[in-house]
């Protein structure tokens, strides 16, 4: 198998994680890292072994030979790097939030299909192992016709320590942490036909909402809530855990604090533990994070490996923009329905 070479740009708090997955994938090596924060971009090239390093982007790639490039910068960057690399004919990976707003979604994804790239959006929750062994107990038709959904994450996590400019940015928990929320609602119960959205702001040092319920109505009839918060002191603080109920006509799903799931299924009970597997490179409690940053990326290599379209494409992750969007529009009207596919 070729060794695909990848490019990294944005080399901050979270591209760690990409790189560590990385370097545990077969068939593939991250060979060049941009920053343009020059001490940032040497602390991942010492700790990574990567020499090739640049603090501008466009020159890396017209540098270095690369298959593709992984953005991993703030969303302000998204567009215009997620467009240069289509420029060079270089598939992409591009962290979430995909966008500002749908418009540059749009384009970028318009600009990928131009120059015939892939694209994949990191949207890495659904790749959580909980998550996924979810999908497959209803792929396996235990529970019957799925009526009724929660997904929730409700915490008290500093998150800003880490991650500073969540802080100080308008929107914070629908655009940051709600998009995953959201898209794991679609994941398991399918595209939205509309949404309501309430929204507060608890903690008086950050800037934007902090707490947010959604309410949707599925194309197929589902009805689900996803609520979160960063505002929720638990006993036991569950971050990074998302919490699911799924209710359908010959049984229930719960998949409740450390990862335990219990399925009812014709009137049997069953319960395992499915919890997410220590990477050697990770910590807890971000581990079932870090586990998924590696499924998205083996999932990308073998997509780039046989043409095949990301399950988190461009175009896949503007419904999940279009359930963002819906949701500050809801909030800002007091709880007003949004017809979700007018905004896709
Ligand atoms: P960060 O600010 O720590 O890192 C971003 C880096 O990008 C910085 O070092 C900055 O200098 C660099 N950068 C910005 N513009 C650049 C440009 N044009 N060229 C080269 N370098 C540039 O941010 P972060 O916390 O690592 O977040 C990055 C992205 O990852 C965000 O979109 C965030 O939402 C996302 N994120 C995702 C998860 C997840 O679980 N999926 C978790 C945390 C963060
Ligand atoms: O996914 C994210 O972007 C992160 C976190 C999970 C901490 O909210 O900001």
């Amino acid at each position: 198998m070729k060794m695909l070479k990848g490019g990294m740009i944005g080399c901050g708090f979270f591209a760690h994680n990409h790189l560590h997955a990385w370097q545990e994938i077969d068939g593939v090596a991250i060979t060049a890292l941009c920053d343009r924060d020059e001490a940032r971009l040497k602390e991942a090239g010492e700790k990574f072994g990567i020499s090739r390093l640049y603090t501008d982007a466009a020159q890396m790639i017209a540098g270095e030979s690369l298959d593709f490039v992984d953005i991993a910068t703030t969303v302000k960057t998204h567009r215009p790097l997620v467009e240069l690399a289509a420029s060079a004919a270089l598939p992409v990976i591009c962290q979430k939030p995909f966008a500002e707003n749908l418009i540059d979604g749009r384009a970028m994804v318009e600009a990928c299909e131009r120059a015939g790239v892939l694209l994949m959006v990191h949207e890495n929750f659904r790749w959580q192992a909980p998550i996924r062994a979810v999908r497959a107990v209803l792929d396996d038709d235990r529970i019957g016709e799925v009526f009724w959904g929660r997904v929730s994450f409700r915490s008290a996590y500093d998150v800003f320590s880490g991650q500073p400019y969540l802080a100080t940015s308008d929107r914070f928990i629908i655009e940051d942490l709600g998009i995953h929320i959201l898209d794991i609602a679609r994941f398991l119960f399918g595209d939205v036909g509309h949404l309501s959205a309430a929204t507060r702001g608890v903690n008086p040092r950050i800037r934007g909402e902090d707490v947010a319920t959604m309410l949707m109505v599925h194309e197929n009839g589902v009805n689900s809530i996803c609520d979160c918060s960063y505002a929720t002191a638990l006993g036991d603080e569950l971050f990074p855990q998302t919490l699911l109920e799924i209710d359908g006509s010959r049984g229930t799903i719960r998949l409740s604090a450390d990862y335990h799931l219990t399925i009812h299924s014709d009137g049997v009970t069953e319960k395992q533990t499915v919890a997410p597997i220590l990477h050697h490179w990770a910590s807890r409690p971000w581990h079932n994070i870090q586990e998924s940053v590696y499924s998205i990326q083996k999932h990308w290599v073998g997509c780039l490996a046989s043409r095949r379209v990301p399950e988190t494409s461009g175009q896949d992750n503007l419904k999940t923009m279009a359930l963002v969007a819906a949701a500050y529009q809801s909030a800002a009207g007091d709880l007003t329905p949004v017809d979700v596919k007018a905004l896709v």
